[in-house]
Parts: C-alpha cells; structure tokens; sequence
C-alpha cells in the first residue's frame, strides 16, 4: 500500500490530522506500507483519487480517499488483524469520535495553528495555504497570531468531554486504545508538530496529559516522529 501524506517543507515533517489517522490505523492493524511526500499544492499527484485531499491510499487497484472511508476499508479488508472499531456499535460510535474531533475540535485547534503551519508549509504551498486559509477562516493569519492565547483557551474548553471522559477510563475505547482514540490523538500529533515551543496546547495539570502518554507508549513512532516537539 502507498499512503500519500501531507508534507512540510522538510518533506520528513508530515503534520496533517487526517493523515495521521490513516497512518496511525494502518500501524494498529500491523499493515506494512510505504508513504509519499505530498504538498498541498500537487493537486495533479492525487487526480485519480477523484479529489485534492490527501489521506489518500492506494491498495493495489483501489485508491481510497477520506480518512474515515480508509479506516472502514482497512477493518473490512483485513478483518483478520487487530480491529480498529472492536465488535458490536463500536464502528458507529467511532463514526461520532470522527465527526467530533472533525467538526468541533479541528476547527478550534486550526485557529491556534494556522499561523504556525504557514511557516511550515513548502515554499510552493505558501501563497495557496495563506489565501485558501485566511478566505476560509475570514481573518488574516497575523490577526488569528496575535489571537494565540484565546484560541488555546477556547481548545482547552472543547476539550472537555474528551478530558472527562478519560478520567473516568483508561482510553475512549475502553480499555484498550482503538479508533476512536486513534482520531482523537492524530489531532494531538498535529498541535506537537506545528505549534511552538513558547505556547503550550495543555496546562501542565491537565489529566488529558496522562491518556496522551499512553498513547504515545501504544504509538512510539508517532512520539518519535520527524518535528514533534512535545513529547508527552
Ligand atoms: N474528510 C477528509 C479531510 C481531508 C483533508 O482535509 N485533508 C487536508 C490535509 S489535513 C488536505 O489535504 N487539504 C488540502 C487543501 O486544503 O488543499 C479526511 O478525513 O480525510
């Protein structure tokens, strides 16, 4: 398989959430795979995908796009390996994870990234990720900077349920971490790989802290990923 990933300049670096729930799926089912380099940009790289979004995965003659559509295919596939839904409403339940983290978390974290990545991103991504990203968020990248400290606050206050949620019990799933904790903690990776050092996402107390270090010990290569600077 070859998963098309979203790159940084240092091409090592890939930040993206949503291929990091591809990733991290694909490493729970002990599939092996090979990842591309991609910039946002190279929209003719991913043409047969039918779309200009990556995760996208080829599977022999299959090329899967959208993070959610790839899980669902991984679990049917191989249904042999670890599951990534476990049995029962497990699959729709993580559907409900997905649908959080997508629509509610993502767009609170992305007001305190978006300025960070544009210093990330490939010198041939940086006009498109400005304009695409200020016309979506309708305010320029040095207002949302200077905006830093409220959007970590709001983050901190969306996070929430997930923080109650864990104090009760040792991952989302369960007892063991599966797909719902994978997309919770892909949007963790992207926050350790673009924000910097100075601004911290999470108090120092913040009981969110000790779910991340267990998943950082169920994932290793994601605590030790090309640019991640906290290491929880
Ligand atoms: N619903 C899709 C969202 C994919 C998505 O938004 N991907 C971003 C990277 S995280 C992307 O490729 N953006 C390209 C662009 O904005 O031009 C999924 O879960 O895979």
């Amino acid at each position: 398989m070859e998963l098309f990933e979203l790159a940084a300049a240092d091409p090592a670096v890939r930040f993206s959430p949503n291929c990091w729930r591809t990733r991290l799926a694909l490493d729970h089912k002990q599939l092996p795979y090979d990842t591309i380099a991609w910039h946002f940009t190279e929209k003719d790289r991913i043409a047969r995908s039918g779309q200009g979004k990556v995760p996208v995965l080829v599977d022999g003659d299959a090329v899967i796009h959208d993070s959610w559509v790839i899980a669902c295919h991984l679990e049917d596939r191989h249904p042999d390996r670890p599951s990534l839904f476990g049995p029962g409403s497990g699959r729709a339940l993580a559907r409900f994870v997905n649908q959080w983290v997508s629509e509610v978390v993502h767009p609170a974290l992305s007001r305190v990234l978006v300025p960070d990545i544009a210093e990330l991103v490939a010198a041939c991504d940086r006009d498109y990720f400005r304009s695409s990203r200020e016309a979506a968020l309708g305010t320029s990248l040095d207002a949302l900077r200077s905006q830093r400290d409220a959007a970590i606050a709001t983050l901190r206050a969306v996070l929430q349920p997930l923080r109650s949620t864990l104090q009760g019990q040792t991952f989302v799933s369960g007892s063991t971490p599966l797909y719902a904790d994978i997309v919770a903690f892909a949007a963790f990776q992207w926050a350790r790989i673009c924000l910097p050092g100075d601004a911290a996402l999470l108090a120092a107390d913040d009981p969110l802290r000790a779910w991340l270090r267990r998943m950082d010990d169920a994932f290793p290569q994601a605590a030790q990923a090309p640019g991640v600077r906290e290491r929880f």
